[in-house]
């Protein structure tokens, strides 16, 4: 009798815990493409096709070394639709002795799988994700009696662990971190070196001609499709990273320019969390780059500090917090979500942009996500799960266990401040200063209210006011407060008549976009 051995689209890896002490030959593979998880929320097209060219290309190297592999199409006439429907369907081919699985990324799945033993009548084996440093376990050890998550403290307990960047006891350089060093401005004309180019294999082209078909009514567009999917691809990404990106991405890390979509980000993100690159592996060839002399500290470690200390720390935030996180809404925001971040459709020259590269490549840097996308989610007070939805829809980096934690917990603060000591909020000046958005837009940024300024200058004064009572006593906030308390009663109604007036003309989306409306189901949706 075999083993069974379910992959899910998220753990390409060739030394997934599942697959190690297997016999090929007592062994079946099952991958599964399932309607649930393209529709569940609406997946944004290009990441539909990744995931899935991604899947069927990690079967084929299966095969080539050996396993034998259950491939179920999305194509497959008997397609449930579901993992559950599947794991049953395949429990019935097989017959197997034992069902070995690694644990997955996504609180939801993981509630479902914890009942295929009830459905298949023999054992199911969940093993944890080797892949991550630190275990859900030794997460929970960690946080355990602290009010507060602080990254800083669990980086360094990562980097002592895998003595990257590590001189002994101490730390390579003398500081643990240099993000000081890492924020300048843009200076015009700047621009990234082109990423390699991945022309569609015939894999590929098939799935993409399936997504069109099938997904062709989600989010975003399948024009500009350039994702590595197999590991050679994502290794040929990585090189490219490391040898032209790497030494300037601390200095360019956190500015943004109107059509330069991805400057000197790693844009590996993708790559990493779907298991085609080891984010330890690739932190010591950041760390060999430093010490040959070819790219700056600030710069790797900087780095260093996103791969084993926030991907990390927010997986680690996930597991701690989760079902709870999902429901989080410490600033009680309520308004819905407003329809350009759909559309694009907006006079706001920042949003525009980031909506854009959003559309067109499934991809946005974390400046444009946390300082653009997110910070005007949380000046304006829309509701955290609607938020939650769109970056899971829209990104091909998106999984539940990362994208939730950034959204509700860093972006939105919905988390009451276990992640993050403050909110990330900010006025246009921010903006003006890392990007060159402002130049090119019809608001003026210098103007704090009324219907040429800014208008995140007005929201940010709205969203301290309105939220006082929950953040004036945030010692990191005391600032902003004296000052807005500074201020005459005159100007502080003229910021929040300015900021209502701009609130009153938003649009709300119009639905359909992350959840099919109910009345009319997707064709792609599943009686399972
Ligand atoms: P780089 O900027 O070059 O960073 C290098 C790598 O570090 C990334 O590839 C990623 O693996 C890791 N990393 C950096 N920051 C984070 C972080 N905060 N959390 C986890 N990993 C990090 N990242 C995702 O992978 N999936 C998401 O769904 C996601 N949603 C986000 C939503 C919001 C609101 C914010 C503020 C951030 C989000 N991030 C998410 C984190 C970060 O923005 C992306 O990892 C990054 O933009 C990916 O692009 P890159 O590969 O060019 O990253
Ligand atoms: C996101 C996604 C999509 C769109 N499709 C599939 C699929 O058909 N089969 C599969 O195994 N995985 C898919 N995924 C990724 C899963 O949603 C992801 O593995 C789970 O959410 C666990 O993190
Ligand atoms: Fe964005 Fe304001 Fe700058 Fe316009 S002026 S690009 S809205 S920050």
């Amino acid at each position: 009798m075999t083993v069974l051995v379910p992959i899910l689209g998220d753990q390409l890896s060739h030394r997934l815990a599942s697959l190690q002490g297997c016999d090929p030959a007592d062994t079946v593979v099952l991958m599964m493409e399932v309607a649930e998880e393209a529709t569940h929320v609406r997946h944004h097209q290009a990441k539909i096709a990744l995931i899935l060219s991604a899947m069927r290309h990690f079967a084929a190297e299966l095969r080539a070394a050996g396993w034998r592999v259950d491939y179920v199409s999305l194509t497959d006439p008997d397609n449930t639709g579901s993992f559950t429907g599947e794991v049953i369907r395949a429990a019935q081919r097989h017959a197997p002795r034992l069902i070995r699985v690694v644990e997955p990324g996504d609180w939801r799945v993981e509630q479902a799988m914890l009942d295929w033993q009830t459905f298949v009548g023999c054992p199911v084996e969940i093993l944890p994700d080797s892949r991550f440093l630190c275990s859900r376990d030794e997460f929970a050890g960690w946080a355990a009696g602290r009010k507060e998550l602080r990254m800083e403290f669990f980086y360094r307990e990562m980097r002592r662990r895998t003595g990257i960047l590590m001189d002994g006891k101490e730390p390579v350089g003398g500081k643990w971190n240099y993000d000081a060093e890492n924020r300048s401005g843009p200076p015009p004309g700047l621009k990234g070196p082109p990423l390699p180019r991945f022309g569609p294999d015939a894999i590929t082209r098939e799935v993409l001609e399936l997504i069109g078909d099938r997904f062709g009514q989600h989010f975003g567009s399948l024009e500009r499709f350039n994702w590595p999917v197999t590991a050679a691809e994502a290794e040929v990404a990585a090189e490219t990273f490391l040898r032209q990106r790497l030494p300037t991405f601390g200095q360019w890390q956190d500015a943004m320019v109107a059509g330069q979509d991805f400057l000197f980000h790693a844009v590996l993100s993708p790559a990493i969390n779907l298991g085609l690159l080891d984010p330890v592996d690739l932190s010591r060839r950041a760390e060999a780059e430093y010490h040959a002399g070819r790219a700056p500290l600030a710069a790797v470690e900087g780095f260093i500090r996103q791969l084993i200390g926030w991907r990390e720390y927010i997986r680690g935030v996930y597991w701690l917090e989760m079902p709870g996180l999902a429901e989080a809404n410490f600033l009680e925001a309520e308004r819905p979500l407003p329809d350009f971040y759909w559309t694009g459709e907006t006079p706001m020259a920042c949003l525009a942009d980031c909506v854009r590269t959003t559309r067109d490549n499934a991809y946005a840097h974390h400046i444009q996500r946390l300082m653009v996308l997110g910070n005007f989610a949380l000046l304006a007070g829309i509701r955290p799960q609607e938020v939650a939805d769109w970056f899971l829809v829209v990104y091909a980096d998106a999984f539940d266990w990362v994208e939730l934690p950034n959204v509700a917990g860093m972006a939105l603060f919905a988390d009451g401040g276990r992640l993050a000591s403050k909110p990330y909020a900010a006025s246009g000046a921010y903006i003006d200063r890392m990007s060159g958005y402002c130049g090119t837009c019809i608001y003026d940024v210098k103007v704090k209210t009324g219907p040429r300024g800014c208008p995140f200058n007005a929201l940010y004064w709205h969203f301290l006011a309105r939220n006082e009572g929950k953040l004036a006593r945030n010692p990191r906030l005391a600032n902003p407060y004296a000052t807005w308390r500074r201020m005459t009663e005159a100007k502080r109604n003229e910021y929040l008549a300015s900021a209502d007036a701009f609130l009153q003309q938003l649009q709300p989306a119009s639905g359909g976009w992350a959840h099919a409306h109910k009345t009319t189901p997707d064709r792609e949706d599943s009686p399972c």
